[in-house]
């Protein structure tokens, strides 16, 4: 069956003021939904249609090779767009608690440190692209990807991302993607982040 895309589990304004309702909506109905018509049209009639996206991103060298790229740019955009929906909430933000937050001070020293890593790789990632919490079959690191590459494809785990093309945040904070970096961490929903990490660690 062809790839949808999901319903925000929120309303659109629901991440206001850190996240506006204008940007949600096209982020949402028009950027995601071209990535999943994408990659509906990329995989059609491939042996990877139907299976769920994780694994066709997780797989990307098993596509014909004229399906590959398309495949990475948008299943990798529609897989990094569900998880990031799931991945913020209204009321969100805070610290993680639990084995999460014993990882991250173990990882990364402190929360504060863990944020300025995160920060520090999403400004730095030069273009578009996502900055990651991942679990790299031993532990917790930062990295970034370019374009819509998901951590899957090189084998990690992706607890969280925060979606640093200009789509996510021009129109409320232009070009200021430090500023919109520490308002997105305001929107975090450390339970699904916890779960993601229960599920690996
Ligand atoms: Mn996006």
């Amino acid at each position: 069956m062809a790839y949808s895309v999901p319903d925000l589990p929120y309303p659109y304004d629901a991440l206001e003021p850190h996240i506006d309702e204008a940007t949600m909506k096209v982020h949402h109905d028009k950027h995601h939904q071209a990535y999943v018509d994408k990659a509906n049209a990329a995989l059609e009639g491939t042996d990877f249609d139907g299976k769920p996206i994780e694994e066709v991103v997780a797989n990307l060298d098993s596509l014909p090779a004229d399906k590959q790229t398309a495949v990475r740019n948008n299943g990798g955009g529609h897989l990094n767009h569900s998880m990031f929906w799931e991945s913020m909430k209204p009321g969100g933000g805070g610290e993680p608690t639990g084995p999460l937050a014993d990882a991250i001070n173990a990882t990364f020293g402190s929360f504060d440190d863990f944020k300025a890593k995160v920060s520090e790789t999403g400004v730095g990632q030069f273009g578009s692209g996502w900055a990651w919490l991942v679990h790299d079959g031993s532990g917790l690191a930062v990295v970034g990807s370019p374009n819509q590459d998901n951590p899957i494809s090189s084998g990690l785990t992706p607890l969280l991302g925060v979606d640093v093309w200009e789509h996510a945040y021009y129109l409320k904070y232009q070009q200021a993607r430090p500023v919109y970096i520490e308002a997105w961490f305001n929107t975090v929903d450390w339970d699904k982040v916890s779960e993601r990490y229960s599920a690996v660690a």
